[in-house]
């Protein structure tokens, strides 16, 4: 038996990238907890970085290569993937191939796989999920500041005096950075706008929430620049001595948005809502303005990107302490992608195409006659080209696009009809499903290597475990195959730091200071020091000691000038307006305990606590209109597909608009998917498909019965209207329902215990109430299978049956006999739904510390420690404190 030990890693969720201790106690069992020591986070850790130890287990996980479906060896399975890549290019010429990575990647694995396809097979066919999440503000950073640079650091949040967050839902979807934010303004009393079109628990907390109508931004800040400008707010020293452009973009701004009035008509806000939001932003010198993907996934994200920016370029508030416009990325390395260059439209270390000199450099670095001198297909335009046949060979590393791209039935659709998929994954996805090669990568725990957060921070992630079955780490597996396409050379790496190394010096390679990524500092890093190496900031030339913190201070910026620009940018309509047809807003997004398509977090029972199944927001007046109730089965279509989630009406979502999670998959969901529904629509500049506006209709289900299996078989359910299903302490509980009779109802369920043995099986069926009951328990008696059906309506409580399944205990007599009859022995008070998944409170518990006096969320926090650890759940908490003032108050 070996020592316990403690590894420094960071989280790989999401952007804000804290730093996490992984403690390996010596009978293997592991524990994580946060870094005190990672400036991100200084020992903080949200929801999901708390159950990262959860998700450990080899559940689910591909641990062996396989093709065509069947286990096969490395060698034949990596020799297949290189031999067909090879012909392919050699028959149809490079652009006939392409790879489709991902912001999970590390560094490492992300340049490897750039340099094989822009260096060596000589087309730019790499892109990533990237596009779908930061491209806008790509192209927008490029556009005024002449290469993507985030200006700020994380600091600049706890020292603003004003924090505008603009489509971002902070409080769950970068929570720690939320939960400093929400520290300092309790010491300085900073001011909080939120801007969107939902009420999210971002908004709770802040002093103004603008609800905008979609996609009015570009109009909101364009009154801004305009009101700046006439109120001698701008800044006109800095205007004339470090910018171009102001007098057109101010002309545009002030021809779009003549006066308070219009903006508030033209946004759905009422005149002085706007009007304080300019007077606040005009006179707090310090204010952060944080965007996200409100502002990104838009059909004119890049145009709402330069209209924020414009208003800190007015005000030269750029740069500074507690100053600047601050694009927060999702991924853990969405960033690093972004330095490697993994998107189409970029070559590598912050070098593009549209530099005449860049090919020729980056080409002579690699030692390379192959290097790509055009972009290559953007993500919407590479599964289209997938699907009608110009891409015969398509590599998938990391990302999950058959449920997470927009108009996910035709990317489906691709992925059939394609020559040849390789999913490079940890596990099995609605995407691997389509490979012809599956390959096992290393997931995080495993793999080593490099992330960068939103601050520019680059952190270590390590293994602290050993690799399980046969997985590799993905620069590893690409690697291999350049080297079976006639690479080898190019890709002889021993291991991560040497791949590290290269792309340090790659970013200094002929840098006169031109392009600001320049971490050559680090090129010489020894494998000790790699090992290391403490988090940093980059820029860190090699002449530099430490990162340099905050960049475009001075005023100069990376154009051939050194000035930035502005952009002049007008208000645009919806690219797809709703009509009679689809008269529906359809909004999609995050929840707080989820990640992306759940393939990790979907299998944390505390994490499917909050919100266990699939459910999409509406306006309560929508919901009357339409005849749906909560908890209602409702049907939602767009005129790319369909799906159905439960109805829930939320006071938070404005009438005419519905907010689905992006969540879903095929593996949790019969059709809960939000990428079915989503539209294919681009951003022009930055090629970002507009994720958060398609035109839907929706309408109720007539469901007739419904079932509840629990089991501790992972399995996925054919035939059903709808099925979901959530992961719970011992298995799984899938919520099963439909519209044919509940006799037809009880057929169909009852075939999802088939496979038990007969004799292990108890039945009840009760013809009269048209009911059924099975149970079956393992050779020790403890309960393996529940199954219940009943009438629409007619279900019992959940709390008690999963007890049972999480119980290690031999089912009592009165518990087996209580299992028939579908009712609990006694009454078992239920928590109800979870809202503090740290310590299981739930909604039961927490109305009664509040009927019984609990005024405050720290007051609750002491009853029932609930939001006292990652405080993810705190403005729930106080969502009910204020929903029961309100109730007393009528
Ligand atoms: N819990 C959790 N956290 C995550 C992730 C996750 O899966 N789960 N994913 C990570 C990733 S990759 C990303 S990209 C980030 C995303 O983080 P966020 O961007 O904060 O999250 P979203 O929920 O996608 O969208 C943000 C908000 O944009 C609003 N919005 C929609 N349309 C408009 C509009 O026209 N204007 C404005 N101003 N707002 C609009 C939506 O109502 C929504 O509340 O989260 C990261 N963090
Ligand atoms: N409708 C709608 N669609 C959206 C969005 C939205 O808001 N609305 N948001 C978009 C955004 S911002 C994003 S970022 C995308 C995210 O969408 P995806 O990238 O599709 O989502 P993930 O579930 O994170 O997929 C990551 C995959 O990588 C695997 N993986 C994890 N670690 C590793 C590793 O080390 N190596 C390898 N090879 N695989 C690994 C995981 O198992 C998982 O299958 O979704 C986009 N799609
Ligand atoms: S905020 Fe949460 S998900 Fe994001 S890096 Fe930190 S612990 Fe991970
Ligand atoms: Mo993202």
């Amino acid at each position: 038996m070996t020592d316990a030990r403690e590894v420094r890693t960071a989280c790989p969720y999401c952007g804000v990238g804290c730093g996490v201790q992984a403690r390996v106690a010596a009978d293997g069992t592991t524990s994580v907890r946060g870094d005190p020591g990672h400036p991100a986070n200084f020992g903080k850790l949200c929801s999901k970085g708390s159950a990262l130890g959860e998700t450990l287990g080899l559940d689910g996980r591909v641990l062996h290569p396989e093709v065509a479906g069947r286990r096969a060896s490395w060698e034949d399975a990596l020799d297949l993937v290189a031999q067909r890549f090879s012909e392919t290019i050699a028959q149809h010429g490079p652009d006939s191939v392409a790879f489709y990575v991902s912001g999970q990647l590390l560094t490492e694995d992300y340049y490897v796989a750039n340099k094989l396809m822009k260096g060596f097979i000589g087309s730019a066919n790499i892109d990533t999920n990237s596009r779908l999440c930061m491209a806008s503000s790509v192209a927008g950073h490029k556009r005024a500041f002449g290469e993507d640079i985030v200006p700020g650091v994380y600091e600049d949040f706890e020292q603003a005096d004003l924090v505008v967050l603009v489509g971002s839902n902070t409080a769950w979807c970068h929570p720690i950075l939320y939960q400093r934010l929400l520290a300092a303004r309790a010491e300085r009393g900073t001011r909080i706008v939120v801007i969107d079109p939902r009420r999210t628990a971002t908004a709770m907390e802040c002093d103004l929430h603008l609800q905008l109508k979609p996609g009015t931004d570009v109009l909101l800040f364009n009154g801004l620049l305009a009101h700046l400008a006439n109120t001698g707010a701008a800044d006109q020293a800095y205007v004339t001595a470090h910018t171009l452009g102001f007098e057109a973009a101010l002309s545009l701004a002030a021809a779009d948005a003549p006066s308070v009035k219009r903006v508030a008509e033209g946004c759905d806000l009422a005149p002085a809502e706007v009007a304080a939001f300019y007077d606040r932003f005009a006179a707090t010198e310090r204010t952060v303005t944080v965007y996200s993907q409100g502002v990104n996934q838009s059909a004119h994200g890049t145009d709402k990107v330069n209209a924020i920016i414009n208003c800190h370029l007015a005000t030269g508030r750029i740069g500074r302490p507690g100053m600047g416009p601050f694009s927060v990325t999702g991924q853990p390395n969405a960033m690093g992608g972004r330095e490697v260059g993994g998107l189409a439209n970029q070559l590598a270390a912050h070098m593009g195409f549209d530099d005449p000199s860049a090919p020729d450099r980056v080409g002579r670095f690699w030692a390379t006659p192959a290097i790509a001198r055009k972009p290559g297909l953007k993500a919407v335009d590479m599964f289209e080209a997938t699907g009608d046949g110009r891409i015969k060979a398509l590599w998938i590393m990391g990302t999950n696009p058959a449920v997470s791209m927009p108009d996910a039935g035709k990317v489906r659709a691709a992925l059939k009809s394609c020559d040849f998929v390789v999913v490079s994954d940890v596990t099995r996805t609605d995407t691997s499903h389509f490979a012809n090669v599956l390959l096992p990568a290393a997931a995080w725990g495993e793999k080593d290597g490099t992330v960068t957060n939103s601050e520019r921070r680059i952190s270590r992630q390590k293994s602290f475990l050993p690799m399980p079955g046969e997985v590799r780490p993905d620069w590893w597996i690409v690697a291999e195959t350049a080297r079976r396409m006639g690479f080898a050379a190019a890709f002889d790496y021993a291991n991560p730091a040497a791949i590290f190394r290269e792309h340090a010096a790659l970013s200094a390679f002929e840098n006169d200071g031109g392009r600001l990524f320049d971490i050559g500092g680090l090129a010489d890093l020894t494998d000790a020091e790699y090992e290391a190496l403490a988090p940093l900031h980059w820029p860190l030339p090699s002449d530099a000691s430490a990162g340099v913190q905050r960049l475009l201070g001075d005023g100069r910026f990376p154009t051939a000038d050194g000035r930035a620009r502005f952009v002049p940018v007008r208000q645009e309509g919806a690219a797809l307006p709703v009509d009679a047809a689809f008269p529906l807003v359809l909004n999609t997004g995050r929840l707080r305990d989820q990640w992306h398509t759940m393939t990790r977090t979907g299998r944390v029972p505390r994490l499917m606590a909050n919100a266990p199944e699939p459910a999409i927001e509406l306006n309560a007046a929508d919901a009357v209109a339409l005849g749906i109730a909560d908890g209602d089965l409702v049907r939602i279509e767009s005129r790319y597909g369909g799906a159905r989630a439960k109805a829930v009406t939320s006071p938070g979502q404005r009438k005419g608009e519905a907010f689905l999670p992006m969540h879903w998959s095929g593996r949790f969901a019969a059709n809960a998917s939000a990428g079915s529904l989503s539209a294919p629509v681009t951003d022009p500049f930055s090629g970002q498909p507009e994720l958060k506006h398609v035109p839907v209709r929706i309408s109720r289900e007539p469901v007739a019965w419904a079932g509840v299996l629990m089991t501790r078989r992972d399995l996925r359910p054919t035939g059903f209207v709808h099925w979901s299903r959530a992961a719970v302490q011992g298995g799984w509980v899938y919520e099963l329902s439909g519209t044919e009779p509940p006799e037809q109802g009880i057929l169909l369920a009852r075939r999802l215990v088939d496979v038990v043995p007969a004799d292990q099986l108890l039945e009840y069926t009760d013809r009269r109430s048209s009911t059924f009951r099975a149970a079956a328990t393992d050779a020790e008696g403890r309960l393996t299978e529940a199954l219940l059906v009943a009438p629409h309506g007619h279900l019992p409580e959940r709390g008690w049956l999963q007890s049972l399944l999480a119980s290690c205990q031999p089912l009592s007599p009165l518990d087996r006999r209580a299992l028939l009859s579908g009712r609990a022995p006694m009454p078992v008070p239920s928590v109800g739904r979870i809202v503090c998944s740290c310590f299981n409170v739930g909604v039961n518990q927490l109305a009664t510390a509040i009927s019984g006096g609990s005024t405050s969320v720290d007051e609750i926090g002491k009853l029932l420690k609930a939001g006292t650890n990652c405080g993810s759940c705190r403005s729930e908490i106080r969502a009910m404190l204020d929903a029961s003032r309100l109730q007393a108050a009528e």
